[in-house]
């Protein structure tokens, strides 16, 4: 039957108004973006396994904003892959999560009020509960990515889920959880060095995550130290996601896009931030290029500093700024 690329228009709950990519089949639009490798989102309704059913709408105009729509949270996942796939292509030159220019899916509406997101390999696919009490859905932008980033990751480095590596594999998806907010930053979900805020997930307001200083959570690692391999890997992202905000921003008092961030060194060195597009290029060099299944945090600062030697010349200031922002999370030569 015919097949036509289009613009829908949706209200998402996190993202706001957004424009998305979907296709006119015969007389009925759905959410399946074939110029982005034909990402499809899907409707679990509750079910926990297969793909549910393609989300499909008459007029392309999706969702209201409210989660009593189904349509809103797969608003903000259809939105929330079509972000991520435009970062890693218009930013690294990478087409897709596999380099392939095929498209991943996504799943939303699995389970009841469950409250997580996450990556298969096996499915290839990105999969999204409603959260508590089924009204703050896992959908928000930078969760997404995250989601999406460990396909990635897979894909590449394929950094080891437990131990060091493990916490490295984490802090890479809210690395770029954060570069892809803050590419898509907007009215509704400005870009910020804190992960999930937008979700609730503990009910007062607070993140699951922040980069300045990952200890705010309670449970997080600022600091490399020898026990940190036994550590969960959301938490002993710590010290990588502290020294990817320390590279960016440097050290101290900051102020981004309206909030306020304070951010600690180990060694009381400060550390002179490179900017966040110097900062997200050479951790993608270093996860695509140099990082392997096992490395640790040690073998994360090599990578890096290869990374920078690469893009911008070894013992220049953005290679010194690597060494000093490593050195500032107890992560020494
Ligand atoms: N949402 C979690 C994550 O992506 C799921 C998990 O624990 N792997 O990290
Ligand atoms: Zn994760």
């Amino acid at each position: 039957s015919y097949e036509a690329v289009h613009t829908g228009t949706g209200t998402g709950q996190y993202n706001g108004s957004v424009t998305i990519g979907t296709t006119l089949s015969g007389s009925t639009y759905q959410l399946n973006d074939t110029t982005r490798g034909g990402h499809k989102t899907y409707d679990l309704n509750g079910g926990s396994s297969g793909t549910g059913t393609l989300f499909t709408d008459a007029d392309d105009v999706w969702g209201n904003g409210l989660p009593s729509n189904r349509q809103t949270a797969g608003v903000d996942a259809h939105y929330g892959a079509q972000a991520t796939w435009d970062y890693y292509k218009n930013v690294h030159g990478r087409n897709g999560i596999r380099n392939d220019g095929k498209a991943a899916y996504s799943r939303v509406h699995y389970g009841n009020a469950y409250v997580n997101a996450f990556w298969s390999d096996s499915c290839f696919c990105m999969t999204y509960g409603d959260g508590s009490g089924n009204t703050k859905p896992l959908t928000s932008l930078d969760v997404a990515a995250h989601e999406m980033t460990h396909g990635v990751t897979s894909n590449t480095a394929n950094l080891t889920y437990s131990g060091e590596s493990g916490g490295l594999n984490e802090a890479t998806s809210d690395i770029f959880a954060a570069a892809v907010e803050f590419r898509s930053s907007s009215a509704a979900d400005p870009g910020d060095y804190m992960v999930g805020e937008k979700i609730d997930i503990n009910g007062d307001g607070t993140p699951l995550r922040y980069m300045d200083k990952p200890s705010k959570d309670g449970s997080s690692k600022d600091y490399w130290y020898s026990g940190l391999g036994s550590v969960d890997v959301h938490y002993s992202s710590g010290p990588a996601n502290h020294f990817f905000y320390l590279l960016s921003e440097g050290s101290g008092a900051k102020t981004v896009n309206g909030v306020s961030y304070n951010s600690p060194t180990y060694d009381g060195l400060p550390v002179t931030g490179i900017g966040r597009a110097n900062a997200e290029k050479i951790w993608y060099k270093a996860l695509t290029t140099y990082m392997t299944s096992s490395t640790n945090y040690a073998g994360a600062r090599t990578a890096t500093l290869s990374a920078a030697a690469d893009l911008f010349g070894s013992g220049t200031a953005t290679y010194n700024a690597v060494a000093d922002a490593w050195g500032a999370v107890n992560v020494g030569a």
